[in-house]
């Protein structure tokens, strides 16, 4: 999509263009080349950090050969693409993937042995660019890389954050945030489009004129303009194609205060350059409980503004219309984080481009497709009127509008006054604000949810009436995972176990993973099975060894929870179940529990105080048992610090049950759950988000079911819910419960957990109490289940052939097919 030249010249195969070889020969050649000419090192002198650097130059060559191959061919095709916008990415190391997509493992491996060195020591060596919270940024990552391998013309635009999700560091048990500087020693793997820039105005007034034929003019005045730059990374998918992650720096333009600078103001204005410099500089780190800050807007707005005007460019590029943007272009909002992209385009399609309300709405809605991935209220972005009207006073006017034509419209059904309201853009009960859900939806032609129960909640709930208008417009994804990097890259014991079974085909059609099931019966392939998933337990321990100090022995039962820490994700549920267990050693003298290493990693949200006070208990927790010689043998628990997608590649291989249990409903889908689970660990979890067809999947026999379903928790709920009469009635819940305020606990500060001890008595609003028990009694199943290895091993190898649905290659078709209407080129 990437050329104005309908037919390309085929640049790879003139005479004269260097063949890049992938041999370990040329590796080695290369190697030894990028060390010398680009870092202007010898190896004796070299650090490891270079010698990274060398491989990974060697690769991008070869990467960037793959890549402008694939652009010529989109470009030849003219193919209609896909626009991913998402002010989140978390791709994870871009090396060990990439060795993968041009299936080089083993020679890369074997030309660094020649020098003495080790690919997994310089793989280790990679910053992973962490521009994204949790699971809405790793979603999108995993999309790259199912739209590369599956050929779909398509690019993905975001934010280039100077400083990602802050850096977590455990000081005393708390969470202590520090700056995220991933960008310090240079990223090989991005090159800057200085030729690809647009400009970006904010604030200022509008003004409204008719020229001599009544038509009127608005001409948008704002106070202050910034620039956007391009910076392209290469996304390379399996074998064969590649796309381009396009992220946006903001930097002053040239002209941008010179009335200062003609006062000789220089340091005012330098100051000023600085602040317009900001809008990239760091990731809002609040995943679901928003910030409200001008500066998020701002960041928001500023990646659409160069995103829309960059795919204008590249749709003007091809010699065509603008009234024909949506034939050749879908553009899809991950969440309402891009939703200002409504406003934008009709901007731009109807004060610079001259288009009249029409067809620029009639463009603008069958343009944009929108994806919801929450249903929690705390995490609706609400963007306060005021605020708008001082950053983007043109985007007011245009949303207005929209809105009071959107009303008129749906005045002609037979919605009602209180539906109405319920459904205007804007929300003005107390502060007006414009409610970014509703302007998604509005602009869009499709609406989906992240899993077939968010999906109907998103129905059924939040957009209600939305859906009684337009029933049509509301679909189901079901969110996957790539296998490859979560596979393939970071379990290569068991990758290699599968392929030597049933071939490699899985690689690109994940539902080849059916052929093991017949091999859960077979006592020797369990055998192996249990065998690699031994030996990625010793690497998981040897890991925690070196990030906390704690030894475990890599035989005990390995139970995980790795995601954001959010009390609708009960972690502290999790605390609960372990102190029972406690007690039950402790104070019953029960002598037959199986050794269990509790491991957690997770980031807070800096201004969360319930979730940091979780990170507290899981620590304190931690501290007392495994320095307490009568249980530690027995119980550790663990809380593994900064959570990332590097860490995550040794921690789902390792994990023998994965925790997910999160209160019904809450949960859009998750796909945490989906790695542990392809990764052979079993699940423990309630009916929400995508367990609920991973369940169906695997079969239920081979799932550990607890807690309330989605409708439950509503009667519960709407019944009255007392979880105080629950916690007096159950007497072991209640001396756990009791256990947060010890002494021994909280080394004397007894007032330590009262925030969530009271909590729980009082409100909690997630149900702990309620579903504890059915937790408890889950787990001791569990743990019978445990102590039969065999049985285990069967189980497990049933949940990894039932995985096939949960590539992100499907979810990537199905977005094709029931969304896009885009094909794949051929490769
Ligand atoms: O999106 C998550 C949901 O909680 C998961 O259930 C779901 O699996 C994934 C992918 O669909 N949501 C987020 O990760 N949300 C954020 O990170 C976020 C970030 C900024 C602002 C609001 C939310």
């Amino acid at each position: 999509m990437n050329s104005h030249n309908k037919k390309t010249e085929h640049y790879f195969t003139k005479p004269g263009v260097a063949n890049i070889g992938l041999t370990k020969e040329d590796i080695k050649t290369s190697f030894l080349e990028k060390l010398f000419y680009s870092l202007g090192r010898i190896p004796v002198v070299a650090t490891k950090n270079d010698f990274y650097t060398s491989l990974a130059l060697t690769v991008r060559d070869r990467v960037f050969r793959k890549y402008v191959k694939s652009l010529e061919q989109y470009a030849e095709e003219d193919a209609r693409g896909v626009a991913y916008l998402s002010a989140e990415y978390l791709p994870g190391p871009h090396l060990g993937n990439n060795l993968l997509n041009l299936e080089i493992v083993e020679e890369t491996r074997e030309a660094l042995a020649e020098f003495n060195l080790d690919l997994d020591e310089l793989l280790k060596e990679e910053v992973e660019p962490g521009l994204g919270n949790g699971g809405l940024g790793r979603l999108a990552s995993c999309y790259m890389d199912s739209l590369a391998t599956l050929g779909i013309p398509s690019i993905a635009y975001g934010i280039r954050y100077e400083f990602g999700i802050f850096k977590q560091e455990i000081q005393d048990g708390w969470q202590v945030e520090s700056t995220d500087k991933w960008l310090q020693k240079g990223n090989t793997w991005e090159i800057v489009r200085p030729e690809i820039s647009f400009e970006v105005k904010f604030g200022g007034h509008t003004e409204h004129s008719r020229d001599g034929n009544y038509k009127l003019h608005i001409e948008w005045i704002p106070d202050s303009e910034i620039k956007g730059t391009a910076y392209d990374t290469p996304i390379l998918g399996y074998q064969s194609n590649s796309i381009t992650l396009r992220l946006w720096k903001a930097e002053a333009t040239e002209s941008f205060d010179f009335a200062a600078y003609n006062l000789g103001e220089y340091y005012r204005a330098v100051e000023k350059k600085m602040r317009s410099e900001n809008i990239t500089k760091v990731l809002y780190p609040n995943d679901e409980n928003l910030s409200g800050k001008e500066l998020r807007l701002k960041q928001q707005y500023f990646f659409v503004c160069c995103s829309l005007q960059d795919i204008i460019r590249l749709h003007l590029l091809q010699g065509r219309k603008l009234e024909t943007l949506h034939e050749k272009f879908t553009i899809q909002l991950n969440d309402t984080h891009p939703s200002i992209a409504v406003a934008e385009l009709m901007r731009l399609l109807l004060d610079v481009h001259q288009m009249g309300w029409e067809e620029a709405w009639k463009v603008t809605k069958s343009t944009f497709a929108y994806t919801n991935h929450t249903l929690l209220p705390e995490a609706l972005e609400k963007w306060p009127v005021n605020l708008l009207r001082n950053l983007l006073p043109r985007h007011l006017e245009l949303i207005y509008e929209i809105n009071s034509r959107f009303i008129t419209e749906i005045r002609e059904h037979d919605f009602t006054g209180e539906q109405i309201s319920r459904m205007s853009l804007i929300d003005d009960r107390g502060e007006p604000t414009i409610r970014m859900a509703h302007l998604a939806t509005v602009g869009s032609y499709k609406v989906n949810g992240v899993s077939a129960l968010h999906s109907g909640l998103l129905k059924e709930e939040v957009l209600k009436d939305f859906a009684q208008l337009w029933p049509e417009k509301f679909t189901n994804v079901t969110n996957g995972i790539t296998h490859r990097r979560f596979l393939a890259v970071s379990n290569p014991r068991l990758a290699g176990l599968i392929s030597e079974k049933i071939g490699k085909e899985w690689l690109t059609n994940l539902d080849k993973l059916k052929g093991l099931e017949s091999f859960a019966n077979d006592e020797y392939f369990r055998r192996k099975w249990m065998e690699v998933k031994l030996e990625n337990k010793k690497n998981l321990a040897a890991q925690i060894k070196e990030l906390t100090g704690i030894e475990i022995n890599p035989e005990m039962l390995i139970d995980v929870q790795v995601k954001r820490i959010h009390e609708y994700k009960r972690q502290h549920l999790k605390v609960l179940h372990i102190l029972s267990l406690y007690m039950q050693i402790k104070k019953d003298g029960q002598k037959d529990i199986p050794p269990t290493a509790f491991i957690f990693a997770g980031k807070a949200a800096p201004g969360y105080f319930m979730a940091k006070r979780i990170i507290k208990l899981i620590t304190a927790v931690g501290d007392f048992i495994n320095n307490d010689p009568e249980v530690n043998e027995t119980l550790k628990v663990i809380f593994l610090p900064n959570f990332s997608v590097k860490l995550a590649q040794h921690v789902y291989p390792g994990a023998d049950l994965s925790e997910q249990i999160s209160m019904a409903g809450k949960e859009a889908s998750g796909t945490g759950n989906m790695k542990f689970a392809l990764n052979g660990a079993l699940t423990v979890g309630t009916l929400d988000g995508a367990n609920v067809e991973i369940r169906e999947e695997v079969g239920e026999e081979n799932f550990f079911l607890f807690g309330l379903t989605t409708e439950e928790v509503a009667e519960r709920k709407k019944a009255g819910y007392h979880p105080y009469k629950i916690y007096s009635e159950n007497e072991k819940l209640k001396r756990v419960v009791d256990f947060l305020l010890s002494e021994e606990l909280t080394k004397g500060n007894t007032e330590l957990f009262r925030s969530i001890y009271d909590n729980l008595l009082n409100q909690d609003p997630y149900l702990l109490l309620q579903d504890y028990q059915s937790y408890v009694d889950q787990m001791e199943n569990v743990y019978e289940i445990w102590q039969d290895s065999q049985k285990w091993a069967q189980m497990s190898i049933i949940n990894v052939a039932n995985m096939g649905k949960f590539s992100s290659d499907r979810s990537i078709k199905d977005y094709c097919e029931k969304i896009w209407k885009v094909k794949a080129v051929k490769a």
